[in-house]
Parts: structure tokens; sequence; C-alpha cells
């Protein structure tokens, strides 16, 4: 059964700036939406061989699909911390095959979760409709990919580099100093030739960030409105959420569908989630009522 998709739920005017949208392959930005992430690395499917790895992150981006997943988020780089470096060969042929079957299958676009110049130029090449960088485009090269490439763009904010970015975390004040440095990369990408109705940000929770600091910006999400971007909000599954409950990462949904509607309710416009259908129906029963309030 295919699930009611993005184009017949309920539009809402969204915090996208004075008179933007945003297109991202075929799908227009004008209600929330649900990106599914997909993670194509040796740990997170049975261990099968490089086929096998295709085939089975194939049948999960059409089971997300399906789900009423609007963007599928194809990454093969762990950024867990203590992951190990994984170089630029080994990212491309992970990630090209499957971003390359993905859109074989599905209309769906298709996300390319990378920091490497090289990377995103491949993905885009095998039909990938964005970038998303965990980095927010500061290694070599990659701010001038993305202004070459002219594909919609999330700038994230991370402390530090994934292997240590858990160590000691620090900020005078967390959500003042995430949205300074998103400003400052959207400034850099304006000046490189990146639009701004390209750009899309993300706090990045998790990612150099202890427990209060996460909970400390969830709290305060809307101030990065100001920010006048689509924000995307990461949340799903993560650590914090097992910290607040006690829950190991697969006894983390009811928490992760908690954290959705929050930041829904705080202006977030694309969710990055692994568990697609439930948060689609979070995000019906939230959209339902911000709208409402809008026409009242
Ligand atoms: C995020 C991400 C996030 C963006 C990961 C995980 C860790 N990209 N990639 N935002 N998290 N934009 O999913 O637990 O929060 S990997």
């Amino acid at each position: 059964m295919r699930l009611q998709s993005a184009d017949q739920r309920p539009k809402i005017s969204l915090a996208l700036g004075a008179n933007r949208s945003m297109q991202i392959g075929k799908l227009r930005i004008d209600a929330p939406a649900v990106m599914g992430i997909l993670n194509v690395t040796p740990d997170s499917f049975s261990d099968g061989g490089r086929f096998s790895l295709r085939d089975d992150a194939l049948r999960q981006a059409e089971a997300m699909a399906m789900a009423g997943a609007d963007i599928i988020d194809v990454g093969g780089e762990s950024t867990r911390p203590g992951a190990k470096h994984v170089s630029e060969q080994e990212e491309l042929d992970r990630v090209v095959p499957v971003i390359e079957a993905i859109c074989e299958v599905t209309d769906a676009p298709v996300s390319v979760d990378t920091s490497k110049a090289g990377v995103m130029r491949a993905a885009i090449r095998a039909g990938a409709a964005m970038i998303n960088d965990i980095r927010a485009l500061r290694d070599p090269g990659a701010l001038e990919a993305a202004a070459e490439l002219q594909r919609p763009v999330c700038l994230m904010h991370m402390q530090g580099q994934p292997r240590t970015m858990q160590d000691t975390p620090q900020y005078t004040n967390v959500t003042e100093e995430v949205r300074h440095f998103l400003a400052e990369r959207i400034g850099i990408c304006v000046d490189a030739g990146i639009g701004r109705d390209l750009i899309i940000t993300d706090p990045g929770f998790g990612f150099g960030k202890s427990h209060a600091h996460n909970v400390e910006l969830l709290a305060n999400l809307r101030q990065l409105q100001e920010l006048g971007q689509p924000l995307m909000v990461g949340l799903s599954r993560k650590a914090t959420l097992g910290t607040l409950t006690g829950r190991g990462t697969d006894e983390r949904l009811p928490a992760s569908i908690a954290a959705a509607v929050i930041a829904l309710m705080s202006g977030a416009v694309i969710l990055r989630v692994h568990d697609v259908a439930a948060t689609v129906d979070a995000v019906k029963v939230t959209q339902a009522v911000l709208e409402t309030r809008l026409t009242q």
C-alpha cells in the first residue's frame, strides 16, 4: 500500500524567509518534509559483500519511499564518535551505485550526506538532488564544488571533528554560538555564488554537544529561524534521547517522535529520521494544528 504522499498533505506557509521557497529535485518544499536516513556503511547492513550492500540499501530506500519519505539521505561515511576515516574512493564505491539505483526506482529526491567535493560531484552526476554536509562545506574544495553544482545544500553546525567532538564540548551560549556559526557560513556560501534559495541550515544535534547543550538547543530552536533559511533537524534515535528516557537505540521511537513534533512546532521544515512512517503521521497531526493557527 502506498501511504499518502507529501503532495496530498495539506500545505502550510512555512518559515522559508520572505517570499522564498525551495525546490529539491521534483520536490517543492512548501510543507514539512521527512528525510529518510540511508546509511551505506558495512556495519549498517548484513555483511554480505558489496552487491548485497547495494541491494539491501535499495530495498530500504524503496521501503522508505513507500512509507512517505520526501527525501532519501544516502551516506557512506560513519560520523559516530570514534568512527574510522573513510577514503574518497571507498565513499564513492559505497554511495554512487546506490544513488543510481534509487533514482531508477523512485522519484523521491536523493540527498548525499558527504563532506568531500569529489563525492558531491559524483553523487549529483549519479542523480542526487541535494547535498547534506555535516561540515558545512569547510573541507577543501567543498564550497567550490557546491557553488559549481548549484543544488540545495544543508549546512550543519559541528564543534570539533567526529572522532573527538564528544570529549569536551564547550559553549558560553550554545544557541547563540550555533546561530553565529550558521550565519557566517551562509554569508560565505552567498559570497561564493550559492543563492539563499539553495541554503538549508541545521544545528547539528549531537555533533560536539553535551546532553545539556542538545536540550538547550531544542528548547531555543525558534531562535535559529532568524537566519531566514529553512531549518533541518536530526534528532532521530540520538544519544540525548537515550539519556532522557534510559532507552537503547532501537527503543527510542516514541522519544524521536516527541522530538520531531517539538522541532516542527519550533519551525523546522525538514526532519531527518530513521522511522519514516511514524514520523509522517506525526507530521500530519502537527501540520494540521500549525495550519489552523495560521488561518484563524
Ligand atoms: C545529522 C546528519 C544531523 C544532518 C547525521 C545520526 C548521525 N546530517 N547526519 N543533521 N546526523 N544534516 O544520524 O545519528 O543531525 S549522522
